[in-house]
Parts: C-alpha cells; sequence; structure tokens
C-alpha cells in the first residue's frame, strides 16, 4: 500500500542544522588540541590536509548577516558570497573562520582572488594558483606544483611530515565519502524519487559540517539506507506528476535554498544538483593507485567550474545528470555579480536548448527580499513543463 507524504525526519535533522551544530563540535576539536584548516572552494584538496589529521570546514559564507559590514570595504556590486564570507571574518561572527589556523584561498574569480588579500591582512591565508585551463600540460604541472607547495605548506605551519602512505589513505577515505554521498543523491533517479530536493540538499550541505569521518560515512550510509527501506515499503513524498528538475550554477545552502523551496512550492521536484554543493565534487572518483600528488591534481583539475575557460567538463556532467535523472527541466541560480556563471549561463542555454530540454536562469542574493519574484518566475517554468 502506498502512504504519502512520510518526510523520514529522523534520517534529514541531523544533517538539517549541521553546521550549527558543528560549532560545538568545532570548539572541542580546537580544545582537543586539533589544527583546523578553513577553505572556501571545491578545488581545495582535502586529502592534503585530511593526511595531516587535521580538521577541514568550509568557510563560504550563506547569509547576509555580515554583508552590510563587509560593504564598508568592499564594493557593493560584489557577488554576495564574497562580502558575506569577508563580514564574517572580519566580525569574528562565524566561529569557524575564527577557528581556523590556516585558511586557503585559490585564485578562482577575480572578486574571489582580490578579497583573499585583504583577508590575509589579519589572517593566515595561503593561496593556490589555479589555472584555468585543464588540458595543457603547462597547467597540469603548475597545478601539481600548487598541491606540493600547499602540502609543504602545511606541513610547515603544523609541524608535521605528509607522507605518500598517508595521502593515499586519505584519497581511500575521500573516495569513499565521495562514493556514499553520489550512492545517496542517485536515489532520485527513481520515479517518484524518494525524498524532495530540499531533503537531499540538507544531506548535501550538512554533510560539510561532520567532523569525525567514520561518524560521517555511517550517518551517510544511515541515510541511504532508511530513505530506501521507507520507500521500499511504500512511502512516498513526492508525486510521481512532479516535474523533474536539475538545479545547477553557483553553490547553494542556507539563504539560497529559497531557489529550491519555490521551485518545489510550485509543484517541481529537484531531483539533482550539478553544483559544488552536488554532483560536481562527488561525481568522480581520484585515482588510488601511483603518485598521490599527481592523483590529487589530476582530479581536482578536472573539475567543471565556470571559471575554467573552455569548460567542457560541465557540460558533460549536465547531460549525463539530465539523462541518468530524467530531468524535464533546468533551473540555473547565479548569484548576483558572478560574471563566470553569468556569462556561461548563455552557452548552458543554447546547450540544452539545442537537446530540447527547457531552461530557466535566477539570479539571487543572500537577502530574502527577492522570494516573490523569484516565486513567479519558478511557478511560471514549471507551468510550462
Ligand atoms: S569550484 S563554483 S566553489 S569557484 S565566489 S565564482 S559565486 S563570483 S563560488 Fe565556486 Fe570553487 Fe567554482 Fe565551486 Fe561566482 Fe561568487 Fe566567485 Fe563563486
Amino acid at each position: 500500500m502506498i502512504k504519502v507524504k512520510t518526510e523520514l525526519p529522523e534520517v534529514f535533522d541531523s544533517f538539517a542544522d549541521a553546521r550549527q551544530q558543528g560549532f560545538l563540535a568545532m570548539k572541542e576539536l580546537k580544545d582537543s588540541g586539533k589544527g583546523v584548516v578553513g577553505q572556501f572552494c571545491t578545488y581545495t584538496p582535502q586529502e592534503i590536509f585530511m593526511a595531516a589529521d587535521l580538521v577541514t570546514v568550509g568557510l563560504c559564507s550563506t547569509s547576509d548577516e555580515t554583508i552590510k559590514e563587509a560593504e564598508k570595504v568592499l564594493p557593493a556590486n560584489l557577488c554576495p558570497l564574497i562580502k558575506s564570507s569577508y563580514g564574517f571574518a572580519i566580525t569574528d561572527k562565524c566561529p569557524y573562520m575564527y577557528f581556523s589556523d590556516l585558511i586557503v584561498g585559490e585564485t578562482t574569480c577575480d572578486g574571489k582572488k582580490k578579497m583573499y588579500e585583504l583577508l590575509g591582512e589579519t589572517k593566515n591565508v595561503h593561496i593556490l594558483e589555479l589555472p584555468h585551463k585543464q588540458d595543457t600540460p603547462e597547467a597540469k604541472a603548475l597545478w601539481r606544483a600548487e598541491i606540493v607547495r600547499l602540502k609543504e605548506r602545511v606541513e610547515k605551519d603544523f609541524d608535521i611530515e605528509i607522507t605518500d602512505e598517508k595521502l593515499r589513505e586519505a584519497i581511500h577515505k575521500r573516495n569513499m565519502e565521495r562514493r556514499l554521498l553520489k550512492e545517496f543523491y542517485e536515489l532520485s533517479t527513481m520515479t517518484p524519487p524518494p525524498m524532495t530536493g530540499q531533503r537531499q540538499l540538507q544531506v548535501l550541505f550538512g554533510s560539510q559540517f561532520k567532523f569525525n569521518w567514520e561518524d560521517k560515512v555511517a550517518e551517510i550510509q544511515h541515510a541511504i539506507d532508511s530513505v530506501r527501506t521507507a520507500y521500499e515499503n511504500g512511502e512516498r513524498t513526492v508525486s510521481e506528476d512532479a516535474p523533474r528538475i536539475l538545479v545547477t550554477g553557483c553553490p547553494m545552502g542556507g539563504v539560497t535554498e529559497k531557489v529550491v523551496k519555490v521551485i518545489e512550492d510550485a509543484g517541481a521536484v529537484v531531483v539533482a544538483y550539478e553544483n559544488c554543493t552536488g554532483a560536481k565534487q562527488m561525481d568522480r572518483q581520484c585515482k588510488e593507485d601511483g603518485d598521490p600528488i599527481t592523483n590529487i591534481a589530476d582530479h581536482y583539475i578536472q573539475i567543471g567550474c565556470s571559471v575554467m575557460t573552455p569548460n567542457p567538463n560541465r557540460m558533460e556532467l549536465l547531460d549525463r545528470l539530465c539523462q541518468q535523472f530524467s530531468v524535464d527541466g533546468v533551473v540555473e541560480m547565479t548569484l548576483q555579480a558572478c560574471h563566470t556563471y553569468a556569462v556561461e549561463a548563455y552557452s548552458i542555454r543554447r546547450h540544452l536548448h539545442e537537446k530540447g530540454i527547457p531552461y530557466l536562469q535566477l539570479e539571487t542574493d543572500y537577502g530574502t527580499a527577492d522570494i516573490g519574484q523569484l516565486a513567479t518566475r519558478a511557478g511560471a517554468f514549471v507551468e510550462m513543463l
């Protein structure tokens, strides 16, 4: 018998508040003497920190709480992710930023790159020089050298040796984490999907703030098992007729969940995320045999972010996910003043148009004033699917 509207709360709730709950866990880790590395970007190879037995935490902010303060220094017409992150740094309002012994930035977009210069005036910052091409020998050599430079910086700052063996073990662990998160979001290939896109996002976003690796993989496995069992028992949370949406674009979490909410309030369901909160970072495995530094470098440089030129890997992943998740439409979320994603939106729209897949671009910021407007546009889009 089909039972409708089971929300499986116990599985999702531990992820829903993970960022908030992680503050206490982070303080306890610091008190126990653990070193902490804060990072902003999916290109940052967490394996290096894991091999050094350090805790890694994502620092990208997801609320507008500190934007006013940041705008005293940064231009108002700048991406909210950059302004908010900088605002949390200068106001010491983010415990993760506060507890980070080392902050790793990267030369992805111009706004972040220049913000890191200012951040370096008050924090211990290391910048990874990310090439913006993926396949030339020069870009690969530069990026491998940057991974070595990061490893050496971590060894120096934390007075620890990172061996190849520890790196291989870290690659293996990160692969397992990626595999499990991928298995989790792939549950939504089913029709109807076993969870809403809001629930899926809670796990993908919240898993970043689980700092004990063993506990994290156990919780993700538990989420997979619980969702699957409930589905097999006939429980349904989503209507079979709900149009299936893939979300692409800038990273999500926190206040930008509003975009998923307006799509789902309009009667559709988000089944997949082709962004840094979702498939962009979980889709591929890092090679485990051979030189671990080369494997790490080769793995990370292939991430299909719009800062790359050209950026074929994004199209490849997008195509594959659209097919695998039987997608009816694609919604791209771009953050205001994110030039690389905004410009690339044209190519994504054209590419999907050629494949006959409807596309909508929604530009937003970290405020809530535009929710009505977003709802109107999402509603019109879902209605025509
Ligand atoms: S790999 S998506 S996490 S750079 S900060 S580019 S929104 S203007 S976040 Fe990103 Fe790494 Fe790419 Fe992923 Fe635009 Fe804002 Fe820049 Fe941003």
